[in-house]
């Protein structure tokens, strides 16, 4: 069964550099099973290291909008790719635009070891 950890790695991590296909998401929220089930409204793709990535678990602690107190904020930008679906979209026909950014990421953590497992927001 697919961890949450290895879950986050699918839906969030892409180490390459950021594309200038504007079809980028349309592939990659296909390829990498985002879409299963429904058109998800927004996901980010994150372009760094893995290790950079995981490095977060131990920089800033702050309290998700849940209430949860796992998660932390990128003590440096990085570079990501939000995917937000348009809204004449009609699944399973999952159309997106693709919005580069360089931003300060939150995510959630959890386990040991302490990995992420939620992708929470970019600020
Ligand atoms: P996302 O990364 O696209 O946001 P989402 O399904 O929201 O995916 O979160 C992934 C997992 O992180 C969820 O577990 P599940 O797949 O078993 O349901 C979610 O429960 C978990 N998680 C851990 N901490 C948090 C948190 N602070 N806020 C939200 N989700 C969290």
């Amino acid at each position: 069964k697919e961890s949450r950890a290895m879950m986050f790695q699918r839906q969030h991590m892409d180490p390459d550099d950021p594309s200038n296909n504007s079809n980028y998401c349309n592939q990659m929220m296909r390829r990498r099973l985002v879409t299963e089930g429904r058109c998800k409204l927004l996901n980010t793709f994150i372009h760094e290291p893995l290790v950079d990535v995981q490095a977060i678990c131990l920089q800033g602690n702050v309290i998700c909008k849940n209430g949860q107190p796992n998660c932390h904020k990128s003590s440096s930008r990085m570079k990501i790719t939000d995917c937000r679906v348009k809204s004449n979209s009609k699944y399973p026909d999952c159309d997106y635009y693709t919005i580069h950014k360089e931003r300060h990421i939150i995510v959630a953590c959890e386990g040991n070891p302490y990995v992420p497992v939620h992708f929470h927001a970019s600020v």
